[in-house]
């Protein structure tokens, strides 16, 4: 199984899309090992957002982003990555596909409201960035039987 970090943005969070969201991953099947709303610092910002550094909306996606608190989240599954930006959408909003986040709830490309990791490294980069190792909870997920099949959670 692996972990994906998730961010909902400001603009997430002001249009009332917390509860959505969340629903969404659930309902997928995805497991929710860490939760919490934060103000993330101009440093934690320029490690998240370091591949962006030489881009012109570079500051202003920092300001934005340090502008209100945020929901950060982890999710796991089997490819849990994959899986999360495709219900995440491509970037512009009003290009992303119907049945999306995106592409249900947004027309920005800057305020497209939420993050999802790009890959793996990334993910446990991200993760580390927001959360403490106290913050991440590693429980049984008691519908994983009828998610997967055994040979998917790694059992024989
Ligand atoms: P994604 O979030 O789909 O992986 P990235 O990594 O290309 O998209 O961009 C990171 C964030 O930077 C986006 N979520 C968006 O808020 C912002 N962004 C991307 N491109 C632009 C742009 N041309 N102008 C302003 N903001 C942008």
């Amino acid at each position: 199984m692996t972990r994906t970090a998730v961010l909902v943005k400001p603009d997430g969070l002001q249009r009332g899309l917390i509860g959505e969201i969340v629903s969404r991953f659930e309902r997928k099947g995805l497991k929710l090992v860490g939760l919490k709303m934060v103000a993330m610092t101009d440093r934690q910002l320029s490690d998240w957002y370091q591949e962006h550094k030489d881009k012109s909306f570079f500051g202003d996606l920092k300001s934005f982003m340090g502008s209100m608190p945020i929901v950060a989240m982890v999710w796991q599954g089997l490819d849990a990555v994959t899986v999360v930006r495709k219900l995440v959408g491509t970037t512009l909003g009003r290009e992303a596909e119907a049945g999306s986040i995106r592409g249900d709830f947004g027309m920005s490309q800057q305020y497209n409201l939420i993050h999802a990791s790009a890959n793996e490294d990334d993910a446990k980069r991200e993760v580390a960035i927001v959360f403490g190792k106290d913050e991440i909870f590693d429980y049984s997920g008691a519908m994983e039987c009828v998610i997967y099949a055994d040979y998917e959670r790694g059992e024989k």
